[in-house]
């Protein structure tokens, strides 16, 4: 019993686990897919986060791809009730997956893709992140 894929195509843009803040059901398999325009970075940022927990997350779980499919690298693999920390793709394009099982479900999860811009050098983007937080001039 699939879920719909939803396809991100405007920075800002909310998603949701099924029927949040409700319980999410069992057997879903969820695609949310970001493309950002050329040049672009993709983000993606959690606000809530509840998905049943085991420490190899074999039960439920999130999976974000630097990529649009499930065949491109795996940049994280989470569950349990921690908020993720941002994750960002390498290019315009990440996929999240949410898997779920046959018991027990929570809430599951809030997130916001965003869509930034990639400074062109590997430090660039920390020096970006820092001013964002408020620290300019910090050179990492
Ligand atoms: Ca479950």
């Amino acid at each position: 019993m699939p879920c719909p894929l939803t396809t991100v195509t405007t920075s800002d843009t909310t998603i949701l686990s099924p029927n949040y803040p409700g319980s999410y059901s069992h057997n879903k398999s969820c695609l949310y897919r970001a493309v950002a325009p050329e040049g672009l970075l993709v983000a993606l940022q959690f606000t809530e986060f509840s998905i049943e927990y085991h420490p190899g997350c074999i039960y439920d779980r999130l999976t974000v791809y630097d990529g649009s499919f499930q065949s491109d690298p795996v940049l994280m693999t989470t569950c349990g009730t921690g908020i993720p920390n941002t994750i960002y793709s390498t290019s315009n394009k990440m996929l999240a997956v949410f898997e779920t099982d046959d018991s027990v479900t929570n809430a599951g999860f809030r997130g916001v893709f965003t869509f930034v811009e990639n400074a062109g050098s590997p430090g660039g983007m920390k020096t970006q992140f820092l001013h964002v937080w408020g620290i300019p001039g910090l050179n990492l």
